[in-house]
């Protein structure tokens, strides 16, 4: 009797090896695995009733087996990582014979199906072996760490698609982290520290959105981090988003906190952050200027991308403007630089939000000239018009195709107004944004054509509630004209001169 289910049910397992690949073939090929064990293995499954489809034997019973035995199918899977990592030398060894819920480390859900495996300091030695889709798919904890495996994380790991935490601390694991990881949707908790990994953090890992406990410490990690990764430093639990979970121990090209304080990625050439046309930190009125140069501008089309004031990779384009890679004009990211973009700019105005580049400009050398005259309003308040010509370094009226300059009042204002009503550079768009008593003004063309501007280029006109004063209160305190060559001059301040 017992020679007939051995063939019988033998036949069942030639069968689910040609299923199972890479699960059933240790089961039956591996040298230390007996033909004693698979029979045991086999009818401790098979006869106890875990799947009466597998024990009426048929192919077509077989595969609904398949389908719906969870129990059966995750057995296959246990017996498999047992075989793999030598499970008759285990610390605390699994009896095949009995039922898999009795084996240490197993917890069953409800249904049957694997929810836990923790293995934790149990001698486990060899390799993990790759998952097979379909089995183990309840599995939400696995837990392998303090333990001697070695060999590469299978990127099959991404069938175990209900996983909430992996840990596979101090073993000595080999390889890289799999890019495929990042398909565990609901992991939460990853912990790979203490092996000897290599390569860099796949940058995929920084879309998932649950993952909020993270270590990776004393491996051989390298590199750079990527763009994406930068989220997590939003999403990690404190005690994990740290150089001492994740960079400590690795020879990563900067320390984990320090991109989290930068905000920005130290891998790519080009990082883009939408407004800041002249890529120096800020979106502001000096960044009219490049945009003015750029448009019409086109180029590849930034991947993902959005029109926030977040740092992103973008693909560098072939062209250049005023020494900023042409990228960095278009805002939106679609590949041309046009009027929305100049939109972006206004939109993220006044953001500072990450690392500044300095412009590295030539020392400022130009004075532009101030006439203004001052008129009693009726309701007792004074209204100062200054008129504002542009000049160039050797004192003559500038020959340029925009200007951007900040003016300090150095009193207490009511209101300011800029206006370009015949203005001799003729921009096409114009900035006055007011901050507290003072004024950030832009001018752009948009043809990359010069005007020679020896009329004004722009009035500001304030109101002040008291008289106001005649000294060097008012004063350009930063400020950039831009011609058709894409040269840059900077602005060292304002001569005033009374009507
Ligand atoms: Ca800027
Ligand atoms: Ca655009």
């Amino acid at each position: 009797m017992k020679n007939t289910n051995y063939q019988k049910n033998g036949f069942a397992v030639m069968l689910l090896s040609f299923c199972l690949l890479c699960v059933l073939t240790c089961l039956v090929s591996c040298e230390n695995t007996s033909i004693d064990e698979i029979e045991n293995y086999v009818t401790n499954n098979v006869e106890k009733g875990i799947s009466k489809e597998v024990g009426e034997n048929t192919s077509s019973k077989l595969g609904k087996s398949m389908s719906n035995g969870c129990r059966y199918n995750d057995s296959l899977a246990l017996v498999a990582i047992h075989n793999a990592t030598d499970g008759s030398n285990w610390t605390n060894v699994w009896n095949l014979n009995q039922p898999i819920d009795t084996w240490y480390g197993v917890i069953l859900d409800a249904n049957g199906c694997v929810k836990n495996l923790s293995l934790v300091n149990n001698g486990l030695n060899g390799n993990l072996i790759a998952p097979v889709q379909g089995l183990l798919s309840k599995l939400r904890v696995l837990n392998l760490s303090n333990n001697s495996i070695s060999g590469s994380i299978p990127p099959e790991v991404q069938h175990l698609s209900d996983l909430r935490v992996l840990r596979a601390s101090n073993n000595q694991l080999t390889g890289s982290i799999p890019l495929e990881l990042g398909n565990l949707n609901n992991l939460r908790e990853l912990r790979l520290d203490r092996n000897q990994l290599d390569g860099s953090i796949p940058d995929v890992l920084g879309s998932m959105s649950n993952l909020t406990r993270l270590k990776l410490y004393n491996n051989q990690l390298e590199g750079c981090y990527g763009l994406n990764l930068v989220n997590l430093c939003k999403q990690l639990d404190p005690a994990f988003n740290n150089n001492a979970s994740i960079s400590n121990g690795n020879n990563f090209a900067q320390a984990w906190e320090k991109i989290c304080i930068d905000g920005i990625s130290d891998c790519a050439n080009e990082i883009v952050v939408p407004g800041d046309f002249n890529k120096n930190g800020y979106a502001d009125n000096i960044d009219i200027l490049h945009w003015g140069m750029a448009l019409g501008n086109t180029g590849p089309i930034r991947p993902n991308a959005t029109s926030s004031w977040i740092a992103q990779d973008c693909t560098p384009w072939a062209i250049e403007v005023a020494g900023v890679n042409a990228c960095h004009q278009d805002g939106d990211g679609n590949g041309i630089v046009d009027t929305q973009d100049f939109q972006v700019l206004m939109d993220n105005y006044g953001a500072t939000k990450y690392v500044a580049n300095p412009l590295n400009l030539p020392n400022p050398t130009v004075d532009f000239e101030f006439t203004y005259q001052d008129v009693e309003l009726d309701n007792g308040k004074q209204q100062r018009t200054y008129t504002i010509y542009a000049k160039d370094e050797n004192g003559d009226a500038a020959d340029i195709h925009g200007a951007a300059f900040n003016i300090e009042f150095g009193v207490d204002i009511d209101s300011v107004e800029v206006n370009v009503i015949g203005s001799s550079l003729e921009p096409t768009i114009t900035i006055g944004e007011r901050i507290d008593n003072s004024i950030e003004i832009g001018l752009t063309r948009t043809d990359r054509t010069n005007r020679l501007c020896v009329g004004p280029i722009v009035q500001v006109s304030i109101v002040a509630t008291k008289n106001l004063p005649t000294g060097p209160e008012t004063n350009l305190v930063e400020g950039y004209t831009i011609n058709e060559n894409s040269d840059i001059l900077g602005i060292a301040g304002m001569v005033l001169i009374p009507m």
